[in-house]
């Protein structure tokens, strides 16, 4: 339904409706989930909300912002207080024409003169419009509504000006016969006895709101006796919160503490709730492009041989650069690509890894295995969802590398730099044979791994692989397959390392591995002379 069939419907039932104060669109939201069938857009707590005076301070326009904040943010209708409709009748009906295009449901105007002051405060000084000139205004608002449903609530001050029963019978009567849907009669007694006046000589010429601000001990029973249609609660959420702010202000400034307020504050998770942020999620889920790489397992067993006493106390992986860890870098890249679930395989002086936002499996066996052994001690983590990132502990790359890897279609891929010097202090080098042969400058050529192997000469070699394995569900079958097939066979694949596992793969034509060429981009850390490259890198 409607939001202004919904009102109109309230309005004209026969039953009393209550409607709430909201000042933005999160007392909108909390006034709807309390169970409010409409919101009253109240001109003293949207001014006051703004810090400003109920004097028209702020503009039409900036309250007219703060109501589409309101409607987007709720399903149930809002009756704006629209002060005088800000200006003569040609400003109502551009109010008009501006609250029906921002989903606002009615507006209430009240017959004073434009700027007006909030109605408890001097109401005697407070000129009235002329009825005349007022009626026209509620007819041209009538007139400029597309939405037969829009309503529009006359507001009289008579009795807050002082004029009494009878001024307000005649306005009544003049704003009915223009148009209004509904008289709201304003009064600022302590008791509803101008109201219970009006309603007695009124009967049910049109139905009647009322704000019980000052009259507030009436029992509500009295409405419905005298026939009211509607009561608004005008500004009951911006005075509670008032309250609530400098109690908290106050207190935190005696106190300079948390604790003894933290448990009666509603959580920040409920401030996500009612910003909606479920919502967003389900939009993310729908919208975003999925990342693949679900997954990731982190080698990082060993010791590191070429660091002298620096690795006494903790693996290489763990020495710092600038006080950050070698596999803190891992960390981020794999974090930057998608990668949530991280699991770091330890050996070495496994108390040494501080890193808190990843998991941790260690391998106890670690001296007598290879990286398969590393591996199957993470078992439980090869399986799942999306994409396995299997990387080396002491290698890290440019985001986009792998970004590109978590990225791959194929059931395996190997990052492969293609002119990677073998650098002279190292004992081995994973050396790549890819087919086809490369070719410089062309891209769309699918590469195939048909080896990894340290033994060949760096000639030969197609490149040398840089320590990362992506692996979609069906290469993660593959994966688990071969190596179940293996030790059923009593091969002892603990020892065997990556890359053996990999040609294994290869050779037996179980999966085609896919090559990622790269160059440059990437280290690893092997020694003293790359934990500096990797402070420039
Ligand atoms: C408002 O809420 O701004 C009103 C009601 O106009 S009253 O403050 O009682 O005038
Ligand atoms: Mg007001």
């Amino acid at each position: 339904m409607k939001k202004t069939t919904r009102f109109k419907q309230m309005l004209q039932s026969k039953d009393l409706e209550f409607i709430c104060e909201a000042h933005n669109g999160l007392s909108a939201k909390i006034v709807e989930e309390a169970g409010f069938g409409g919101i009253w857009g109240s001109g003293l707590s949207i001014s006051a909300a703004m810090g400003v005076r109920d004097n028209n301070e702020a503009s039409w326009t900036q309250v007219l912002e703060v109501l589409e904040f309101m409607a987007d943010n709720t399903k149930v209708p809002i009756l704006l207080d629209g002060d005088t409709g800000y200006g003569n009748f040609n400003n109502m009906r551009r109010l008009v024409a501006k609250l029906e295009q921002r989903g606002v449901a009615a507006v209430c105007i009240e017959d004073k003169i434009f700027p007006k002051t909030n109605s408890f405060i001097k109401g005697e000084e407070q000129p009235l419009a002329d009825i005349d000139e007022f009626a026209g205004k509620i007819k041209a608002g009538k007139d400029a509504q597309r939405d037969d449903d829009f309503c529009i609530v006359a507001r009289t001050e008579a009795f807050i000006s002082g004029w009494g029963l009878e001024e307000a019978l005649k306005r009544a009567s003049a704003y009915h016969e223009a148009g209004a849907d509904a008289i709201l009669c304003h009064s600022k007694l302590s008791t509803p006895d101008d109201i219970t006046d009006f309603m007695k000589e009124w009967g049910d010429r049109c139905p009647v709101v009322i704000v019980p601000t000052m009259y507030w001990q009436t029992p509500t029973q009295l409405y419905r006796d005298h026939g009211i249609s509607m009561v608004i609660w005008a500004n009951h959420m911006l005075r509670t919160s008032i309250r609530a702010m400098q109690d908290m202000a106050r207190h935190l400034v005696e106190h300079q503490s948390l604790a003894a307020v933290e448990k009666s504050l509603p959580t920040v998770k409920e401030i996500f709730r009612l910003q909606g942020m479920a919502e967003y999620e389900r939009w993310e889920d729908q919208y975003l492009p999925k990342k693949k790489g679900g997954r990731a397992i982190i080698l990082a067993a060993s010791k590191g041989s070429n660091f002298g006493n620096l690795t006494d106390e903790r693996p290489k992986a763990m020495l710092e650069v600038e006080g950050r860890p070698v596999i803190a870098s891992s960390v981020k890249t794999l974090r930057e690509a998608g990668v949530k679930d991280i699991t770091i395989v330890t050996g070495y002086k496994p108390e040494a890894f501080t890193l808190g936002t990843v998991n941790y499996v260690h391998n106890a066996d670690w001296q007598a295995t290879s990286e398969i052994g590393s591996l199957l001690a993470a078992r439980d983590k090869i399986k799942g969802d999306g994409h396995l990132v299997v990387a080396y502990g002491d290698v890290v790359a440019r985001p986009f590398v792998m970004d590109n890897l978590v990225r791959s279609e194929a059931p395996m891929t190997v990052v492969v730099d293609y002119k990677h010097p073998a650098k002279k202090t190292r004992k081995s080098v994973d050396w790549a044979m890819v087919s086809p042969e490369r070719v410089e400058g062309i891209k769309e050529i699918d590469y195939h791994l048909t080896k990894i192997d340290d033994t060949i000469e760096a000639e030969r070699a197609s490149g040398e692989w840089i320590g990362l394995l992506g692996l979609n569900e069906h290469g993660i079958d593959v994966l688990l397959a071969t190596i179940a097939e293996l030790e059923g066979k009593g091969v002892a694949i603990a020892s065997w390392t990556l890359p053996q596992l990999l040609s294994h793969i290869a050779e037996t034509g179980k999966a085609t591995i896919a090559v990622q060429y790269i160059h440059d981009n990437w280290l690893d850390v092997d020694d003293l002379k790359d934990l500096s490259d990797l402070y420039r890198f």
